[in-house]
């Protein structure tokens, strides 16, 4: 049997080059995540708002009625918590269906901390 003594200059992946890093722990970094928000205004029904809840964000009718009436007495709720692409998806969903409907209502979303 052959022993096998490392030279300094031979070790494999240490200390040789001093721009490897020691990685003390594998990276988990994770995608943010982004808050949709929906806006109170003086124009869009209650009822629209209602049904844009249940249809967009999955909400049985009580909750999306709650929601609703949060936004209508403190201005501003968050309605969801997604994916950056998901946000943006729900965002323009909202915003065309309001436009189409000729509403003024306005959701727009917000990276979380
Ligand atoms: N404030 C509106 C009204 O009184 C209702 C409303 C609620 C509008 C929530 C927008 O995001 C909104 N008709």
């Amino acid at each position: 049997m052959t022993e096998h003594i490392w030279m300094m200059s031979d070790k494999p992946d240490d200390d040789g080059d001093p721009s490897l890093l020691v990685q003390t722990r594998p990276k988990t970094k994770r995608p943010p995540l982004y808050k949709v928000l929906l806006l109170n205004d003086d124009y869009t029904p209650m009822e629209f708002v209602v049904h844009v809840l249940e249809r967009f964000f999955g909400m049985t009718h009580a909750e999306a009625f709650e929601i609703m009436l949060t936004v209508h007495k403190k201005g501003v709720a968050v309605v969801g918590v997604f994916s950056h692409e998901i946000a943006e998806t729900k965002v323009g969903q909202v915003m065309d269906f309001a436009r189409r409907h000729q509403h003024p209502l306005q959701c727009t979303m917000e990276r979380e901390e």
